[in-house]
């Protein structure tokens, strides 16, 4: 067995962050660190331009102080352990306590310094993805700067001459690095608060790791065949939920610095997608989509006005995605009469069951025993059911009258008396002998709404 110390990596202090932060400030901004993977709530700015701040699901932002008109923010690269879902933890490399790491926002306009203390066993960077800035503050190690060695702070400085969604990642044994969960987004508010405003707006970075049940450190080599699909380092069932108020205008940002593309759906609503990484998309240039394709080394934003009360799920489509940790070596037993075997293993394991000769629904409804530290490949018990899901998976849940800054989850939707699918017993149901066509149907315009 190996002890934490050992799986951490050599050199790794298990020194508390936030004991370090206090006793060797050297005049660097407070490094703050998050203890919890719950969704923190938004963090309104107290000077310079109004905006309305993001809301990063299972993350934070990062709080930051003015020094003559400077917004500084501190960065600690560090090894943590972030909580991937209820019953298991990862042993990550991330910043200031979590992985991902937290989520930086500032205005167009605005002049940043960014400290960067590496407390990691091996030296690091940081690459700002997306931003124009002066070669020297682009993090490319050996490229555009040294490496920042373990123990060292760099400094980082430069100007947001464009506002949109931009990430933060090491560009320094990037391999490893990003294969360990060092990744974060960096948002630039737009100056006029009324440009792009919205509601609500959430961010996420997807994620993947390799992590075999009872373990807890990453597969650094793993190319392809992941077995966790996150966001934010997260799983369902224990990915928050984006709660919104009906009627509000929303906007989804989701990165991803995974090694494949993510198409990410969202029942119930058509949206249009508004912003990349170069920047925002021209009103007249947005296209209408159901489902989005996060391409490898990219970030894309949707928005939609929230019309439609209900529990909405929004997934990646690639369904291995919305699985968690299962082996992909496992053989298909569809069709297969597994009878003779089940009663000639139950002479050995009596309490042995074979599954899989009808599907693999029975996963979602059972709780077999698991090893340590991993989490079942179906879960999720909605109103109905058994959900079913893993990975990339949430609810967006549309409600009447929220406050504008109510996150807490409402519970789950009850659809109203016919309108929701209904099991056939021979006769109509009242509501449906009363349906007319006629009467209901509001066609949807067929051109895109303007915004
Ligand atoms: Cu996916």
């Amino acid at each position: 067995m190996f002890s934490r110390r050992q799986l951490l990596g050599a050199g790794a202090a298990l020194v508390s962050t936030s004991a370090w932060a206090k006793t060797s400030n050297m005049g660097l901004p407070d490094a703050a660190v998050m203890e919890t993977a719950k969704t923190q709530p938004p963090l309104h700015p107290t000077t310079g331009p109004d905006y309305q701040p993001v809301v990063t699901l299972n993350g934070w932002t990062l709080p930051h102080r003015m020094n003559n008109g400077v917004k500084e923010f501190h960065l600690v690269a560090e090894p943590v352990e972030r909580e991937m879902a209820e019953d298991m933890t990862a042993y990550l490399w991330g910043y200031n306590g979590q992985s991902t790491g937290p989520t930086i926002e500032a205005v167009e306009g605005d002049r940043v310094r960014i400290f960067v203390t590496n407390r990691l066993p091996e030296h690091t960077t940081i690459h700002w993805h997306g931003m124009i800035l002066p070669s020297g503050m682009d993090g490319v190690g050996g490229l555009s700067q040294p490496h920042i060695k373990p123990g060292q702070t760099f400094v980082y400085e430069f100007d947001l001459v464009k506002s949109g969604t931009f990430m933060y990642h090491p560009h320094s044994d990037e391999m490893v690095q990003m294969a360990m969960g060092m990744m974060g987004l960096f948002i630039v508010h737009p100056k006029d608060p009324e440009f792009m405003r919205v509601d609500r707006d959430f961010v996420f970075m997807l994620n993947a790791f390799d992590i075999d049940p009872g373990s807890y450190v990453p597969k650094i080599m793993t190319m392809t065949d992941f077995n966790l699909w996150c966001w934010n380092s997260r799983l369902f069932p224990d990915i928050d939920p984006l709660v919104v108020s009906k009627d509000d205008r929303v906007r989804v940002r989701v990165g991803n610095l995974t090694m494949t593309n993510h198409p990410i759906h969202m029942h119930g609503y058509d949206f249009e997608v508004t912003c990349t990484d170069g920047g925002w998309v021209r009103p007249e240039a947005r296209w209408p989509e159901v489902s989005i394709d996060i391409p490898v080394g990219a970030m894309r934003a949707y928005e939609f006005d929230a019309k439609y009360v209900g529990d909405w799920a929004i997934h990646c489509h690639k369904s291995h995605h919305t699985m968690n940790a299962m082996g992909h070596d496992v053989p298909t037993l569809i069709g297969v009469d597994a009878g003779g075997i089940t009663r000639m293993i139950r002479k050995v394991q009596p309490e042995y069951m074979s599954m899989g000769t009808a599907g693999m629904a029975d996963m979602g409804e059972m709780s077999m025993p698991l090893p340590d530290n991993t989490v079942p490949m179906m879960a999720g018990w909605g109103p109905h059911g058994p959900i079913e899901m893993g990975g990339m998976f949430s609810v967006v849940k549309v409600r009447d009258g929220l406050a504008s800054d109510d996150y807490a989850d409402p519970g789950w939707y009850e659809n109203p008396p016919g309108t929701q699918a209904y099991e056939w017993t021979g006769e109509l149901p009242d509501f449906a002998k009363a349906a007319s066509a006629e009467t209901k149907i509001t066609p949807k315009p067929a051109t895109p709404a303007k915004s």
